[in-house]
């Protein structure tokens, strides 16, 4: 193994644990990252040379790059992403288990000697700002270049990260594409990886590790992201008394010039990423983004909760993406920026479906085929396409995103599809009530699978069902922990819940969305400043019809739409709380009692 440079650090426990992987895995070279441009203008370089990358046009997308994965390798993989806790009940009914000597003697079997013919990089890298007190470092060693440049974007990497590590404690993060090379065998151009049966995404709780193998996509190879600032990070947050959440992070100005910062979870598909860089339609209003995917929280000395932005970069889904639906994200990757499995237009910029204009004559579609929009039978981009761009190129990126204090935090928002029952907005009447809205959220099921019919509500409590990295029932209870601590303190945001996509029953959309949601979340704001006229209601606390400003959108939203909006359907939440007890019977004894007492409470207010 040749050692390309040496060792950057007198983190014995880091050198020692390195070395440990090299001798399993035997690489033919060994190079530690600095998280340099030259560094990243270097590998991009080397992976246009190869083939596995194709330069774009610099006039048109300056300094990005097109890559295209393997057809088997495109998203995360949930039925091979494993908690292994020492004990499977730990790991709770929402997670797959194994047990974790098993594990790592079958995944052990699989490392050795995966990264022949390849370089093993390491990367030192900070999840939040570099010294924040609120962040954590990890290390990732892998044997793919995507993932180093990949995590230059999306994480802060390098030697200034290993000055804060010093001696101390990281999260060690393994991984490996699982595709050794042959003597004189090369990738050719092809997106390497391993057959589905051979990947594994293991987080090992007990002992902070994540070992992945076998894809190079995504959430399954960027460690940073869903395996260490949510699964791992969830472990230390309930055992350190702090939170790590799958929620955006917003800035949100008055047009007095007030501040308040809100985070918010929802499941996927429900425009996250366009809620985080939402344009108000509201005069005078001013959202900024502080994070579009993860938050972490800590209560500060005078018991504030303060988030940061584990993240420097945005992981989003390309095809939807357009100057209308949300031109903050569309300007973020006009430059800087890596694709994966989008199409390539024959100037050599990219194209989506759903970019807002029409495939610029013959594409080059994701699988590398020609492809046209007269013939074509297939979508040119892939519908888990990714655009991976830097925060700091987003025009609406708050000055404050990386301040290693994090922003004090007003309210939490929970919301999923639901065409029909829940209202457009709600506030909980009190924490608990809160946690139960959080536990409760989901979003309504559109296309009839195997196990589940369309109108089922597939629930993801706080988001977080593929990202928890323990038992889910302790995880409600964490939250209602970090309320007794908030109470006690005297600060605790405030819970909404919100619901943009209400249908007629002519099944139109009821709410224009995007940017008009700047109307529900002026309502928001005020109520954080106990202000905005409410009603209490059975399920909560609600805005009043005036309490919603309608200027300028009166013909899409009449009156007696605002009003059906903000009814309470007795009858539709009684069918929601026969559902709601059966996805809490799935928790067994570990649902916290005060959930259990918030659906009685919530079943007697509507009788
Ligand atoms: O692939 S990621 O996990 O980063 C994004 C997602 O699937 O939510
Ligand atoms: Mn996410």
């Amino acid at each position: 193994m040749k050692e390309l440079n040496a060792a950057p650090t007198g983190n014995a426990k880091l050198v020692a644990w390195v070395k440990e992987w090299a001798t399993l895995c035997e690489p033919d070279a060994l190079y530690w990252c600095d998280g340099s441009k030259a560094e990243y203008d270097r590998l991009s370089e080397e992976m246009v040379a190869c083939g596995l990358a194709i330069r774009l046009n610099p006039a048109k997308r300056p300094n990005c790059l097109l890559f295209r994965s393997d057809p088997s390798d495109v998203a995360r993989v949930e039925n091979r992403t494993f908690i292994a806790s020492v004990k499977q009940e730990d790991a709770g009914p929402t997670n797959n288990w194994i047990d974790p000597v098993e594990l790592k003697k079958t995944m052990t079997e699989l490392y050795r000697g995966c990264m022949h013919g390849r370089t093993m990089y390491v990367i030192p890298f900070s999840m939040g700002p570099v010294g924040s007190h609120i962040a954590k470092i990890g290390v990732e060693i892998t044997d793919s270049a995507y993932v180093v440049l990949n995590m230059h974007i999306m994480t802060r990497v390098g030697t200034k990260v290993l000055a804060a590590l010093g001696n101390g404690e990281f999260v060690p993060c393994m991984h490996s594409v699982g595709k050794p090379l042959a003597p004189g065998e090369s990738d050719n151009g092809i997106w390497p990886c391993a057959p589905l049966d051979k990947k594994y995404i293991a987080q090992f709780p007990e002992t902070r590790e994540i070992w992945s193998y076998g894809s190079g996509y995504g959430g399954n190879a960027l460690l940073g992201k869903k395996c260490l600032a949510l699964r791992i990070a969830s472990v230390q947050a309930r055992d350190e008394g702090w939170m790590a959440e799958h929620m955006l992070i917003l800035k949100l100005t008055n047009p007095q010039g007030e501040v308040k910062y809100v985070t918010g979870a929802f499941p996927s598909a429900c425009g996250k990423t366009n809620l985080a860089m939402l344009i108000p339609t509201l005069k005078g209003w001013k959202v900024e983004t502080v994070g579009d995917d993860i938050s972490w929280m800590k209560f500060d000395d005078e018991g504030q909760l303060r988030a940061i932005n584990p993240e420097a970069g945005f992981f989003g889904v390309a095809p939807g993406t357009s100057m209308k639906s949300n031109p903050n994200a569309m300007l973020s990757c006009a430059k800087d920026t890596i694709f994966t499995n989008v199409a390539l237009t024959e100037d050599g910029d990219v194209w989506w479906e759903g970019i807002g204009y029409d495939a610029p004559g013959k594409l080059i579609d994701w699988k590398g085929n020609e492809w046209d929009a007269k013939t074509a039978t297939e979508k040119a981009a892939h519908p888990n396409a990714r655009f991976t761009a830097r925060a700091y190129n987003c025009p609406c990126i708050a000055d404050e995103w990386e301040d290693p204090k994090g922003v004090p935090i007003s309210a939490f928002l929970f919301g999923g599809r639901r065409p029909s029952t829940l209202p457009l907005v709600y506030q909980s009447k009190n924490w608990e009530h809160g946690v139960f809205i959080g536990a409760t959220v989901g979003s309504e099921v559109t296309a009839a699978t195997l196990d589940v019919k369309v109108g089922t509500v597939r629930r993801d409590p706080f988001a977080m069902l593929p990202f928890c990295g323990y038992h889910m029932g302790d995880y409600f209870g964490h939250w209602l922990e970090i309320g007794r601590r908030g109470a006690a303190q005297g600060k605790l945001p405030k819970i909404f819940c919100v619901n943009w996509f209400r249908k007629s029953a002519e099944g139109k959309f009821m709410w224009p969305g995007f940017g008009d949601n700047s109307r529900v979340l002026a309502w928001i704001f005020a109520r954080c400043s106990g202000k905005g006229e409410f009603k209490d209601t059975a399920i909560g606390i609600m805005p009043t019809e005036a309490a919603i400003d309608r200027t300028g959108i009166e013909n899409e939203v009449s009156e007696a739409d605002l009003a059906e909006l903000l009814k309470v359907d007795v009858a539709g939440w009684k069918r929601e709380l026969e559902m709601i007890k059966e996805h809490f019977a799935k928790f067994g004894d570990r649902l916290p009692a005060e959930l259990k007492k918030q659906l009685a409470d919530l079943e007697a207010r509507l009788n």
